[in-house]
C-alpha cells in the first residue's frame, strides 16, 4: 500500500468512526480522586458529606490512595459512627445512552466491620429540577471484606429511559462503625467514574 492509498485508508476509517453512535462514554467527575480539598483537608471539592455529629465518619487522607495523593475513607475507627459522601450534580444528555453506570475502587482494611453490614453504592438519575426520578444500589461490604487489603473497582448500573433524566448523583455510604474492632479498620474509596452508553436491546 503507498502513502496515498495509506491515507485515504485512514480517511475512510475515520468517516466511518464519525457516523457510529459513541459507545460507553465517560461522563466526567470533578475530583474523582479526591485530589482537591473542599473547606478543609478533610473536605473533598465537588463533594458532599453527611457524618456522625459526634465522632467524624468519613474524609480525605493521605495514606489512603489508590492513585494520586489522597483518596476518601470511612472511619472504621470511630465505632458508631457513620458518612455519607455525594457528588454534585452530573449533567448527562440522554441522547448518549439509556445505561447509566457509577463506578468506583474500594478497599476494606483487614477489620473493617459494621453493625449493619452495609457499605453502599448508589446512582441516580435526577430531572432538570434535582429531583430523583430512579435509583439503584449496590451493597460492597461483603465483596470488599471478602479481599482484604486490595483494591477492587465496584459498579452500579441503572437501565432507564425517562425523557426527563437530566442530571446522575453518585452516592456513597455506610453506617454504624463496629466497636472493638482493632486496627486497620478503615475503608477506602478512590477514582470514581460514571459512564453512559446504549443498554443491549
Ligand atoms: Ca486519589
Amino acid at each position: 500500500m503507498n502513502r496515498r492509498h495509506w491515507l485515504i485508508g485512514i480517511l475512510g476509517l475515520w468517516s466511518l468512526l464519525a457516523v457510529l453512535p459513541a459507545r460507553g462514554s465517560v461522563v466526567y467527575v470533578a475530583n474523582a480522586g479526591f485530589e482537591t480539598a473542599g473547606t478543609d483537608s478533610e473536605y473533598s471539592a465537588d463533594w458532599n458529606y453527611i457524618e456522625s455529629g459526634v465522632h467524624i465518619g468519613i474524609g480525605r487522607k493521605g495514606w489512603a490512595v489508590r492513585t494520586g495523593d489522597f483518596g476518601l475513607v470511612l472511619y472504621g475507627w470511630n465505632a458508631g459512627s457513620f458518612g455519607t459522601a455525594w457528588h454534585n450534580d452530573i449533567a448527562v444528555d440522554k441522547a448518549n445512552g439509556n445505561r447509566y453506570t457509577f463506578s468506583i475502587w474500594a478497599l476494606a482494611e483487614a477489620n473493617f466491620a459494621t453493625a449493619d453490614s452495609f457499605v453502599n453504592i448508589k446512582i441516580e438519575l435526577k430531572n432538570s429540577s434535582g429531583t430523583i426520578l430512579e435509583e439503584q444500589t449496590v451493597n460492597i461490604y461483603n465483596a470488599a471484606r471478602a479481599d482484604p487489603g486490595n483494591w477492587n473497582q465496584h459498579s452500579v448500573s441503572i437501565v432507564s429511559d425517562n425523557p426527563d433524566v437530566a442530571y446522575v448523583t453518585p452516592v456513597i455510604w455506610s453506617q454504624n462503625y463496629a466497636s472493638g474492632a482493632t486496627d486497620p479498620r478503615g475503608f477506602f474509596f478512590d477514582d470514581a467514574e460514571v459512564t453512559q452508553e446504549w443498554a443491549a436491546p
